[in-house]
């Protein structure tokens, strides 16, 4: 017997779907506008996401649980290798694929690479970005992508939020009978430790340019409320001033950010290392959780 909080009433669907495509469409945003939570971080550097996160969406009839994974992109890295292996194997397992296009920047070679890897019954194609998108290039896109033979079309703006709920219906009616994977209440599968640490993170990221944005891990150490230990690495000894900034005016504004989003009361503590070249070394990409 399940346990009450995982018994769901008969005809109940639920099933798993994945939000895949290139770096930087919007999966992640997508993700945080249907469950109007900030699961996901979000920034508009590529690869943002780094591992598989799984976000949770239940109503009196469904449940379906999102798994948002790391842009596909050809591999320049040990890291890059490890984020398409976690991708592509996220939208083996599920059954349905959200692939995720930027219908500003328009359907390019990226796009191609990722749609290859898909199987196109299975897939829904979503046209991300429309705000701001002039409705003739919007129709344009659409008859473009009608080739691949996707299942369904949907454009949407993952940012404003226009096309999510229908999109969201009809993912619904993809869903085939099944249980409560998680309770109801859930949201996401991943602790508050991983969240704070992703969230210093987001926060770096928008000072970060040219190759550091990928230079930089972080994690938790230690959560002995209300002190909080986040680790910041990065790969060479010349990165560390530039995340620190001068007087540490990096470190203190990326605290105050990222504290307005916990619970009140808490310390947080940013500590900057040197890891080196880990973006190679794929016993830290795992001891990192990507
Ligand atoms: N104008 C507009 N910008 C968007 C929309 N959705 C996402 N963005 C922006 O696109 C950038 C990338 O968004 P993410 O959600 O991080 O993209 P992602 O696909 O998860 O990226 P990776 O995790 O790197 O693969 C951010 O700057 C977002 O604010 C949208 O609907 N409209
Ligand atoms: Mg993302």
């Amino acid at each position: 017997m399940n346990s009450p909080e995982l018994t769901a009433p008969p005809g109940f669907r639920s099933g798993f779907v994945s939000l895949t495509g290139r770096p930087n469409v919007g999966k992640s945003t997508l993700l945080n506008q249907i469950l109007d939570e900030h699961v996901s971080i979000v920034s508009n550097k590529a690869q943002t996401t780094r591992s598989d996160i799984k976000g949770v969406f239940t109503d009196d009839k469904n449940q379906i649980v999102f798994v948002d994974t790391p842009g596909i992109s050809k591999p320049v890295s040990e890291l890059g290798k490890s984020l398409n292996k976690s991708a592509l194997g996220a939208s083996d397992e599920v059954d349905l694929v959200c692939f995720v296009i930027d219908g500003n920047s328009g359907f390019g070679r990226g796009d191609r690479y990722v749609a290859a890897k898909l199987d196109p019954a299975n897939t829904v194609c979503v046209l991300n970005k429309i705000d701001g998108v002039k409705p003739e290039k919007i129709l344009a896109q659409l008859t473009e992508l009608s080739e691949l033979d996707f299942s369904s079309y949907y454009p949407v703006s993952a940012w404003t939020g226009k096309g999510v709920p229908d999109l969201l219906e009809h993912i619904k009616s993809r869903m085939p009978e099944g249980p409560l994977w998680f309770p109801r209440e859930m949201k996401t599968d991943r602790g508050e430790g991983f969240r704070v640490a992703e969230l210093v993170r987001e926060q770096l990221l928008r000072v970060a340019e040219k190759e550091l944005p990928h230079s930089i891990a972080t994690r938790l150490v230690s959560w002995e409320w209300p002190r909080i230990k986040v680790e910041i690495l990065v790969e060479r000894e010349s990165q560390k001033p530039i995340v620190i900034g001068k007087n540490g005016a990096v470190l203190k504004q990326v605290g105050i950010n990222v504290r307005k989003k916990l619970d009140k009361g808490a310390y947080l503590e940013l500590v900057v290392k040197v890891r080196k070249n880990w973006q190679e070394d794929a016993d830290a990409i795992s001891e990192f959780g990507y």
